[in-house]
């Protein structure tokens, strides 16, 4: 059978896979209240929670709360089904299959949210918030995203859009009447172009920090062995999740962790310690190849030395390692040495001494920025469009420098508009929705 992406009926488990107390099953779509009355046992009222049983040819399978939703109510804008039974898989499944049996496709990623996009339910920036939320690693990027699903940046963009459009307007009047309507001056256009240059740049100012807070960073520990790498790794997380003894080269493999640091999702990770490598037997020079690796593939470097003994050759060697990326210096087991050094964390990981301002020190290392509050939270496509747009207003406003005819000014303020409208998703390609939506869940 043909797959027919608008009119087709469609269904998914909206529910995490595994055993719940309840279960939902979302249909959305023209025949969605025809399928449900075939395995419900009563008639769907619209709007009405509805108790009753699902059937399959007249054996009972569960029991079940129905919500039907009309047009345009409810999410997808269209008529949808959800049905609410009991949270065991097998019920779930064998009730999909009814959906299936009478009809109903199996949804494909993020179709429920493309429908409710294309039936004018939300624009495009919130139908991307809606992923954001969903796989946000830490509670700050949920909260974040949230705002964007309420309509913060979109409606910000609205503002952007409508000063753009009004500068538009005045000039395609002059252009198209110019009998009536007198051309703006140049001095009022440079004015009204650089407002609208100093929002988009107010926007944008904060996708460094959306990066770092919808996908993380990754921070490695190293140090010589024995350092104190997998004890600081333990104290940072709260839990001993790491082996520690005073043998050098416990640690032969990479652990990784996800720490919330003020609501950056940072990856620790522990590494073999690095030493010569004529000392280290086999398994350890593996694990040292691998930890070369770690440092190469991390945002960040924590790197340790034993207070005890001060930075040692080998330890300037390793260090040499780092090359240059943003990195910590950090002086390990300040109880049993009380020294200090200076330009350098000073660390007891046995009493927690400066642990808390480690925490502190990595979170302004990856984003130093992060801390005046992030406004507006963007992502990769929707920035790309807000640089574009930048752009062509800075190409309009060089125009309007050289007083150049409105009428080719004109061009670079419409090329602008299209690229803010893009951001609400007033004119995409099918590739760019595809791209979007293949990255949420089915039954979404
Ligand atoms: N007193 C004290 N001992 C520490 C501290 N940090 C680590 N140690 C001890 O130092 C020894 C080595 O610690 P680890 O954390 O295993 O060191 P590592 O750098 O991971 O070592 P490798 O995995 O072998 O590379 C252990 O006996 C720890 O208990 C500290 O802050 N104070
Ligand atoms: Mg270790």
């Amino acid at each position: 059978m043909a797959i027919n992406y608008e009119t087709d009926t469609i269904s998914a488990i909206a529910t995490p896979f595994g055993t719940g107390a309840i279960g939902i099953i979302r249909m959305s779509g023209g025949k969605s209240f025809e399928i449900c009355e075939k395995i419900f046992s009563k008639k769907l009222v619209p709007m009405k929670i509805m108790y009753g049983q699902i059937r399959d040819e007249g054996e009972m399978i569960d029991e079940a709360v129905v919500l039907p939703y009309k047009a345009p109510t409810g999410y997808t804008g269209e008529d949808a089904v959800e049905i609410q039974c009991h949270g065991g898989i097998n019920i779930i499944k064998k009730i999909l299959q009814l959906t299936y049996k009478y009809g109903a496709r199996p949804a494909e990623r993020g179709e429920f949210t493309k429908r409710a996009f294309l039936n004018g339910k939300m624009d495009l920036s919130k139908a991307e918030a809606v992923a954001d939320v969903i796989h946000a690693k830490t509670m700050k990027f949920a909260v974040k995203s949230a705002s964007n699903l309420s309509g913060k940046l979109s409606q910000k963009i609205s503002e952007i859009y409508q000063m753009l459009f009004d500068i538009l307007s005045k000039i395609i009047a002059a252009v198209d009447f110019p009998e009536d309507v007198a051309e703006p001056e140049y001095s009022y256009l440079e004015e009204k172009l650089q407002a609208v240059i100093a929002e988009i740049k107010k926007v944008s100012a904060f996708s460094k920090s959306s990066d770092v807070l919808r996908q993380g960073v990754k921070v490695a520990i190293a140090g010589k062995p024995n350092v104190g790498k997998s004890s600081l790794f333990n104290a940072l997380l709260n839990f001993e999740r790491a082996i520690v003894t005073d043998t050098a080269g416990t640690t032969r493999d990479a652990i990784r962790e996800m720490l919330d640091i003020d609501g950056i999702p940072v990856t620790i990770i522990d590494t073999a310690g690095l030493r010569d490598e004529k000392e280290a037997d086999k398994i350890e020079k593996i694990g040292m190849d691998f930890t070369k690796k770690c440092i190469d593939e991390s945002d960040a470097v924590l790197f340790l030395f034993d207070s005890q003994t001060g930075m040692t050759d080998v330890d300037k060697e390793i260090f040499k390692l780092t090359n240059g990326k943003p990195c910590l210096k950090i002086a390990t087991k300040f109880d049993l040495s009380g020294k200090k050094f200076d330009d350098c964390i000073n660390i007891s990981s046995a009493t927690g001494e400066n642990i808390d301002n480690l925490k502190e020190e990595i979170k302004n290392l990856v984003c130093s920025n992060l801390e005046e509050e992030t406004e507006f939270i963007t992502n990769e496509r929707q920035q790309n469009c807000l640089d574009k747009a930048l752009m062509s207003c800075e190409a309009a406003l060089e125009g309007v420098q050289r007083e150049e005819l409105q009428d080719l000014i004109s061009i670079d303020v419409k090329t602008a508009l299209l690229q803010l409208g893009e951001i609400r998703g007033e004119v995409v390609t099918d590739d760019i929705l595809n791209n979007i939506f293949e990255h949420f869940c089915i039954g979404k």
